[in-house]
């Protein structure tokens, strides 16, 4: 025989179910919310169903707090499965009528970045020798003293060795392996590379260096290309013809002169000059009116630099240069004073 309580849940559970069918039909969950009150609430039909059971007969009890509690958790199961339901349908209904369309241009046009002119011209420059058949090296720039100074016939009292002119670096160690210094060119790297491979050799080393001096036209911090052949038969008619050509290419066709210089690392060396790409040489403010404009250095590899890098100076020869990029840089761009190029300001650089 069945309790009064069980059989007031069967009649309960038949109507929560007719009552949640009808709920779940209507528009919102208002419905549902109140059936959840009527039925589970402080005064629910099944709550106040469950605290009667105090009043059944001692062996009647826990039967029947069991069913009831079980009977309990399956309704309000199926009181939150509808709920869900309702919730998702309405996520879906907001979202299809707030659909976004990706293919619309945004508010606010998107600021493009753009390669840094000193890049730029390092890219090109690098691009022309490339084409040559040279290949790219690179190397630290934080570099021993004897590869930036000592392997390219820098005698031990030349002023660039200076405490005035280089940034030496303090090292914990350094009586195992000689001062540290800043590079100031890229030189090592060609040192490091003929080292490691020895020749026939073509590379150029692009990159930053570091020099103790700073105004308009000097920066503590500059990039430098240099380049070098190393080969047997290499003259100086090769170093002509390379850079001659290299200066059409980047310059434009325009007059190209070799001024005799001096530099430890080559023996011949030269300063190259071309016509003065504003006025065509007729002179003006940029060429200080002398219709030319310095624009690399160069020369035969000193056969001293060749024996330390571990080459047959009787059987190579080879040629080096060295760009100053930014320099030219500042030419091309009508830049006055170097420090534009690196203080990162925005509306300098777009203006160019
Ligand atoms: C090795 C041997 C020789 C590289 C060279 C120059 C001449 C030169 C200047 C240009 C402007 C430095 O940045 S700047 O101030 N450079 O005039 N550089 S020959 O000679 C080398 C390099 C590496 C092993």
């Amino acid at each position: 025989m069945k309790s009064a309580a069980l059989t007031e849940l069967d009649t309960l559970k038949a109507e929560f179910a007719i009552s949640l069918t009808a709920a779940e039909a209507a528009s919102d969950d208002a419905e549902l919310q109140r059936l959840r009150s009527s039925f589970f609430g402080p005064k629910g039909k099944v709550t106040l169903l469950l605290r009667s059971v105090g009043q059944l007969p001692a062996e009647e009890r826990p039967v029947a707090g069991k069913v009831i509690n079980q009977v309990r958790q399956e309704l309000e199961g199926q009181l939150v499965l509808v709920l869900s339901r309702h919730e998702e349908l309405a996520r879906k209904a907001a979202l299809s009528s707030h659909r976004l369309d990706t293919t619309l241009p945004g508010r606010q046009p998107v600021p493009m970045g753009a390669v840094h002119p000193v890049h730029r011209v390092v890219a090109r420059m690098t691009e022309l020798f490339v084409r040559m058949g040279f290949e790219v090296a690179t190397g630290p720039e934080v570099e021993l003293d004897e590869l930036n100074f000592g392997a390219l016939n820098f005698p031990d009292d030349h002023p660039a060795r200076d405490m005035q002119d280089t940034f030496f670096v303090r090292a914990p160690d350094e009586r195992s392996f000689g001062r540290l210094l800043l590079r100031t060119h890229t030189s090592p790297v060609q040192v490091r590379q003929m080292r490691a491979e020895g020749a026939p050799i073509r590379i150029i080393a692009p990159g930053r260096v570091y020099r103790c001096d700073s105004d308009a036209s000097h920066s503590p911090m500059f990039h430098q290309i240099e380049g070098l052949w190393v080969e047997e038969g290499v003259s100086f008619a090769h170093l002509k013809g390379v850079l001659t050509s290299f200066i059409h290419s980047f310059f434009g066709e325009r007059g190209v002169r070799f001024r005799p210089s001096f530099f430890p690392f080559v023996e011949p060396g030269a300063e190259v000059d071309i016509g003065c790409v504003f006025c065509g040489g007729k002179g003006c403010r940029v060429c200080k009116h002398t219709g030319w404009m310095e624009i690399l250095g160069a020369g035969m590899v000193h056969p001293n630099v060749l024996e330390a890098c571990g080459i047959d100076a009787e059987k190579n020869t080879g040629f080096a240069f060295g760009v100053g990029v930014d320099r030219i840089a500042m030419q091309l761009y009508g830049i006055d004073d170097l420090k534009h190029l690196f203080t990162s300001d925005v509306r300098f650089l777009e203006s160019l």
